[in-house]
C-alpha cells in the first residue's frame, strides 16, 4: 500500500468510527409502560477507538492490519460524573481477556465515547487472570468504589482441566476514575463469589456488601441467592456472616442462580434493586432482569418483589457470544429519570429508560409470583374480571 492509499484507509476507518459513535439514538415508543428500549445499542466492540486496535504507523504496519482486535463491549457499571453519564465498560479483547474502560456521554442515550486509555487496574499479590462486571458505587465515605469479579485458575483443578476457575470479589477505589487504588479482595466463607456489590451507605458504621456465594464457578450447588454481609474495614474487607436476602427458587426466573446488578437506588419507599435471574432451558441458560425493593432502615429486609421479569432479551439482544442473556450492573438516577444500562448476550451495551415513580409503581403493585399454574390463572382471572367490569362501565357511560 502506498502512503496515499494508507492515509486514505486510515481516514476511512476514522470517519466510519466517528459516524458510528455519533449516531443519534431514539426511543422505541409504545413499550409496556414500565420502561422504554432504544433502537441502537449504546456501545459495541466497534465503538472502541481505532487507535486501540490498529497500528497507525505505516513503517510498522504497512498493510494497515488490525493488530489488537476488540471482541465485545458489555456489562458496564454506570454513574454520573462531572455532569456526564459514564460507563465502566467490560471490554473484551480478541484474546478473551476483559478489562475496564470508561466511556462518557452527555445525555446517556448516545454519543458514548471511550476515554483515550483503558483503566490500568492494579493487581494484588495474586494476579487476576480476568476481571469483569464492575459496579461503580459512589459511597458516603467520599470514595468511588469499583467492585468487580476477579477470576483466577483454580489451583486445585484436576490435571488437564483448564476451565476450572475461582471467582472472587475484587475491590478498588478512585476519586477521578483514572487513578485506581486496588484493595484486597473481599473475604467470605464461600469458595466462589461473583456479583459482589457495595451498599452506598454505611450500616451500623460498617461497610455493607451484597454477595452471591456459590459452591462452584458455574453452578450454585448448595449455595446461590443474593447475600448480605457487613465488614468492619474496607481496606481489609472480611465478611464473617452472610445472610441470603433473595433466594433462588424452583420454577421461577431465578431457579438456577441470581445475582445483584448495580448498587440499589435510594427512594422514599425503600432501596430499589435490579438483579438478574437465570433459568435452564434445552437451549442453555436464559438470563433476565428483575426488580425488588428493600426496607430503607433495614436494607437486608425485602419488602416487595414483583413476579416475573422486568427485562428479558428480545430480538437481536438474544444473539451473541453467550446468547439469550441480558445482564445489568449499572443504572443512573438523574433527577428521577432512570437510565438502565444492560449488556445483551455478552456482546454489546444497551440503555433503557424509566423513572423512579414508574419503577416504584411496578415493584410495589405488580403481584408476586404465585409459584403454581393454578394460582397464576386465579391471579390473571382476577385482573380480567376487574378489567371487563371497567370496560363495561366505560361502554355504558
Ligand atoms: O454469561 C452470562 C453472565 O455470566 C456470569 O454471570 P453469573 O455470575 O450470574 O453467572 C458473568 O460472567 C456475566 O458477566 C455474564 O454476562
Amino acid at each position: 500500500m502506498n502512503s496515499t492509499d494508507f492515509q486514505a484507509r486510515v481516514d476511512h476507518l476514522l470517519q466510519a468510527h466517528q459516524e458510528l459513535i455519533t449516531l443519534q439514538n431514539t426511543k422505541v415508543e409504545n413499550g409496556n409502560g414500565v420502561f422504554s428500549r432504544y433502537f441502537h445499542p449504546v456501545l459495541t466492540a466497534a465503538h472502541a477507538p481505532i487507535f486501540w486496535r490498529y497500528d497507525l504507523d505505516p513503517s510498522t504496519n504497512p498493510h494497515l492490519l488490525e493488530r489488537l482486535g476488540v471482541n465485545a463491549a458489555f456489562n458496564s457499571g454506570a454513574m454520573e460524573f462531572e455532569g456526564k453519564i459514564v460507563l465502566a465498560v467490560r471490554v473484551e479483547g480478541n484474546d478473551r481477556k476483559s478489562f475496564f474502560a470508561i466511556a462518557e456521554s452527555p445525555n446517556g442515550i448516545d454519543n458514548f465515547r471511550f476515554w483515550d486509555y483503558p483503566i490500568s487496574m492494579p493487581e494484588t499479590d495474586d494476579p487476576d487472570t480476568n476481571v469483569y462486571d464492575m459496579r461503580l458505587v459512589k459511597h458516603e465515605d467520599g470514595w468511588i468504589y469499583g467492585l468487580f469479579c476477579t477470576e483466577r485458575k483454580d489451583p486445585n483443578a484436576r490435571p488437564g482441566d483448564l476451565s476450572a476457575a475461582v471467582a472472587q470479589g475484587g475491590i478498588a477505589r478512585t476519586r477521578d476514575l483514572r487513578n485506581w487504588e486496588r484493595l484486597p479482595d473481599l473475604q467470605t466463607r464461600s469458595p466462589q463469589q461473583r456479583n459482589v456489590v457495595l451498599h452506598p451507605e454505611l450500616v451500623d458504621s460498617k461497610y455493607a456488601f451484597y454477595t452471591r456465594p456459590q459452591d462452584d464457578f458455574i453452578d450454585a450447588g448448595s449455595g446461590g441467592g443474593i447475600g448480605w454481609g457487613l465488614a468492619d474495614d474496607i481496606e481489609r474487607a472480611v465478611i464473617e456472616t452472610e445472610r441470603i436476602i433473595d433466594q433462588r427458587q424452583y420454577h421461577t426466573i431465578k431457579e438456577v442462580k441470581n445475582g445483584l446488578g448495580p448498587a440499589p437506588l435510594k427512594t422514599e419507599k425503600g432501596w430499589l434493586h435490579l438483579a438478574h435471574g437465570v433459568r435452564g432451558t434445552a437451549a442453555g441458560l436464559r438470563y433476565v432482569l428483575y426488580l425488588f425493593l428493600c426496607d430503607l432502615r433495614e436494607p437486608w429486609q425485602m419488602t416487595h418483589q414483583p413476579g416475573g421479569y422486568f427485562i428479558a432479551p428480545e430480538g437481536d439482544e438474544r444473539i451473541g457470544d453467550v446468547s439469550n442473556v441480558v445482564f445489568s450492573n449499572g443504572w443512573v438516577n438523574r433527577g428521577g429519570e432512570v437510565f438502565i444500562y444492560y449488556g445483551s448476550s455478552d456482546t454489546r451495551m444497551h440503555v433503557a429508560t424509566s423513572n423512579i415513580e414508574q419503577l416504584l409503581d411496578c415493584v410495589i403493585n405488580t403481584p408476586p409470583d404465585p409459584l403454581r399454574s393454578f394460582a397464576c390463572v386465579e391471579q390473571r382471572s382476577e385482573l380480567i374480571k376487574r378489567n371487563l367490569e371497567t370496560m363495561r362501565k366505560i361502554d355504558g357511560a
